[in-house]
């Protein structure tokens, strides 16, 4: 027989019998059979039927026995219908690769419904805040410390510091004792943050360990001991130790326990959740203060670069309403914190200028502060934070590169910035540092020249 005919006739015969079934065959037993596929033979005397039904084994038995007892009539009208001069004899075989498909089809629109092929920036778009939950170790943890030391990271950022003292102020406020621990030199942003005067500084911490006695440490905007910089062999004592911290996790090195969740655009937010869910010695939940909701929205803030950065997303304005409710003078954050500048910080901007070059046909773009510059200009490097945005915002710049010399002569702290899809935290992590794909971090040691002339070439190859 003609192949082409054959395929035609199979079909036909498909399309003809499930219309008699739907149509003609009153057996509710049948109601629900699909037709799949019909393969004649050669000589066409015999057509296999392959069909299928939702349902279970029972479903299946029933419905095979409906069509078995429509065999005749299905093969008599189908015939006729189609013209054929020889009846083929009907043959059902149950079709259990469509069942698996069926299934499969379900699941994945199940799925589908549940969120699941969203793509993580449709479903942070679509987070609420308050399903950032505080995880409950963490928050027994806290309730459990009588006497908890917070401490930020070394070169503490508004959202570092934010958070250090909006905790320290609740936890005060659920009946603990509870101390700032961070560095000198603070950045000209944190200083006017409510409670900033109460903080300890890293070279009283020993002294202060001994005669405080303190239960629990908290490290904040970091999750590894050693992003505490001087204080890392000090906070190792501690027995109980927690961190609440917003960046990515790298490979290679376990955080510590407690709170990293990298969908929170700062640490502020992980932090007002958890002030959210304290509770005080009767019992009640500790109240937000204004200093507290100033702190934390002092780190929101500056982390979303003043809601400019790609990390706002819905839930980030509502901290902010939820903060700007209680009483924060916003304005006034915006101006102490993100739009400041000390004299000798700008002498130190005229200077980093100076040293930006650009790679790639101007799609990298990378500059630097040396020691000598702060000696200079009386400046220190926290006076740098946010160089490395002036270089991003350069027309046609992707990837950025921002080197901070060391102490050490020849060692370097880089910042690595990127845009429109381009990924810093693979070449961050290829020297040992980590971060998120817009914004990573890592140390390098060599002469200026080589190091520039280094990330320059790694720059340029992680393009987008
Ligand atoms: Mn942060």
């Amino acid at each position: 027989m003609d192949p082409y005919r054959t395929a035609r006739l199979n079909q036909s015969l498909r399309e003809v019998l499930a219309e008699l079934l739907q149509a003609e065959v009153k057996d509710p037993r049948v109601g629900f059979v699909t037709i799949n596929k019909v393969e004649l033979n050669k000589d066409h005397s015999v057509a296999k039927v392959f069909w299928s039904v939702l349902g279970e084994e029972e479903e299946r038995k029933t419905s095979f026995c409906g069509l078995k007892k429509a065999a005749g009539f299905l093969q008599s009208r189908a015939t006729r219908t189609l013209g054929l001069r020889q009846a083929p004899q009907l043959r059902f075989e149950f079709d259990a690769t469509v069942e698996r498909g069926l299934e499969l089809d379900g699941v994945l629109a199940e799925l589908a419904q549940q969120g699941e092929f969203r793509s993580p920036r449709d479903k942070l778009r679509r987070l609420c805040l308050d399903e950032l939950l505080p995880p409950p170790d963490l928050l027994e943890g806290l309730a459990r410390a009588e006497r908890v030391w917070i401490v930020p990271h070394v070169n503490p950022d508004p959202d570092a510091i934010g958070s250090a003292l909006a905790l320290a102020e609740a936890l005060e406020a659920a009946g603990k004792e509870a101390t700032v621990v961070a560095y000198p030199d603070p950045p000209i942003g944190v200083v006017d943050l409510p409670g900033f005067e109460a903080v300890v500084t890293s070279d009283e911490a020993e002294a202060l360990f001994a005669e405080d006695e303190p239960d629990t440490l908290v490290i904040v905007d970091c999750h590894r001991l050693d992003r505490t910089g001087p204080l890392e062999g000090l906070l190792g004592r501690f027995a109980r130790r927690w961190c609440i911290d917003h960046h990515l996790v790298s490979q290679r090195k376990a955080p510590e326990p407690g709170w990293v969740d990298e969908r929170a655009c700062s640490s502020c937010t992980l932090v007002h959740q958890v002030i959210g869910a304290l509770r005080d010695e009767d019992g009640d939940p500790v109240e937000l203060t204004v200093e507290m909701a100033t702190n934390l929205y002092a780190g929101l803030l500056n982390d979303t670069g003043g809601f400019r950065f790609e990390n706002t997303v819905p839930f980030t304005f509502e901290l902010a309403r939820r903060l700007a409710e209680k009483g924060v003078d916003t304005a006034q954050v915006a101006a102490t914190t993100l739009h400041r500048n000390r004299p000798e910080g700008v002498a130190m901007l005229q200077r980093v200028l100076g040293t930006l070059s650009y790679h790639a046909r101007g799609r990298v773009a990378v500059l630097y502060a040396t020691q000598a510059m702060l000696t200079e200009t009386g400046g220190v490097m926290a006076d740098t934070e946010g160089f490395v945005n002036i270089a991003m915002s350069v027309d046609g710049v992707r990837l950025a590169a921002f080197l901070k010399q060391k102490q050490d002569d020849g060692l370097w702290r880089v910042s690595l910035r990127a845009r429109d899809g381009g990924d810093v935290q693979q070449v961050a992590a290829r020297f040992g540092g980590g971060g998120h794909r817009q914004a990573a971090g890592c140390d390098l040691e060599g002469s200026i020249d080589e190091v520039v002339a280094l990330l320059a070439a790694e720059l340029e190859a992680a393009l987008p």
